[in-house]
């Protein structure tokens, strides 16, 4: 199975589905799971100290010995440490999101690391770059995101690179892998459905919010300051776009969020946290170990990508 994927070629795994590297919640505990159930699992540098990122990539060498990958948030302060650090250990994986990625391929093409940048647009400026791959995350995703959907944003990148291409932005479920293999993706990259991970780390709050999740359940906030982000509607979210209808000021809206999604993973207040989560929410309707969730999602996307060769033979 699988034998002839680019994507599991490329990244000397099991099966084409890769972990979103998520600000506060991918550790090495989750990374790890992912990757021992055979996909690849992303430890998230997103603003962690150089000192305990460092201690999360060596933590992970002790709980799997499959590939894992690193997220450099390129918006971060501490990017350049990230970036340090994935040559220092070599990390056989790095993704990047969040901005152009020129200076992470610049270092880490050189020592062999595979290196995929997350695009919301553009990827044709990035595959000249050197880049190995692309994921391809549509505006159904949670966190920081872009403007296109995915269903419009994947075919529209598999025509402009010739690199693999990675689909993220609301796949939960094989049918949601299913369609983006059928919009010319060879792999799917998965964050809201792996919160949901036993393995995963977050307040059981946060897991919580997202089971009872319906399709409405998130909203966009941060558009007036260039960087939209999507999250669960709470009360946060309504203070939130009440200050931007004022026109508040940039000062204004970073301090109410600042400290927001630290507030949501650690201390499970589903109410002034920031509950970031993509529309494919209300599709994750349990609590499963990772391995459970590959192997669900694999064979729901296998048993319907026959099953249409053959109703539409
Ligand atoms: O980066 C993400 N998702 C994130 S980062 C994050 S932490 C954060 N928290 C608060 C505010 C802002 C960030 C939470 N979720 N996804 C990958 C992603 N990359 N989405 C969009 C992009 C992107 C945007 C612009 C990639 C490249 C890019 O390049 C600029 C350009 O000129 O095309």
């Amino acid at each position: 199975m699988f034998e002839q994927n680019p994507v599991t070629n490329l990244l000397k795994i099991k099966y084409p589905i890769i972990q979103g590297g998520m600000a506060w919640v991918a550790d090495a505990d989750l990374a790890a799971a992912v990757s021992n159930g055979g996909g690849l699992g992303i430890i998230a540098a997103a603003n962690m100290p150089a000192d305990l990122l460092e201690q999360q990539l060596i933590k992970i060498r002790t709980l799997t010995d499959k590939p894992f990958g690193l997220n450099i948030m390129l918006l971060s302060p501490t990017a350049d440490d990230a970036l340090e650090l994935a040559a220092k250990h070599g990390v056989p994986v790095v993704t990047t999101g969040a901005g152009m990625p020129g200076k992470v391929l610049d270092k880490l093409k050189p020592l062999g690391t595979t290196v995929i940048p997350v695009v919301a647009s553009h990827a044709e400026r990035i595959a000249k770059q050197g880049a190995d791959a692309v994921i391809a995350e549509g505006m159904e995703a949670g966190g920081h995101i872009g403007e296109i959907t995915t269903m419009n944003l994947v075919p529209q990148i598999a025509d402009a690179v010739n690199l693999p291409v990675i689909a993220a932005g609301g796949i939960a479920d094989g049918r949601g892998a299913a369609a983006a293999f059928v919009l010319g993706a060879t792999g799917v990259q998965m964050g809201t459905r792996f919160v949901c991970a036993e393995e995963c780390n977050v307040h059981i709050n946060y897991k919580q919010k997202i089971v009872k999740a319906n399709d409405r359940a998130t909203a966009v906030t941060g558009r007036s300051l260039g960087h939209p982000v999507r999250a669960i509607k709470n009360k946060f979210i309504k203070q939130y776009e009440e200050l931007e209808k004022r026109g508040a000021s940039a000062e204004e809206l970073e301090a109410l969020g600042a400290g927001k999604l630290r507030l949501a993973v650690v201390e499970g207040d589903t109410e002034m946290g920031s509950l970031m989560a993509g529309q494919s929410a209300g599709l994750v309707h349990a609590i499963e170990p990772a391995a459970v969730i590959i192997e669900s999602v694999i064979s729901q996307m296998n048993n319907i990508l026959s099953e249409m060769a053959r109703y539409n033979r």
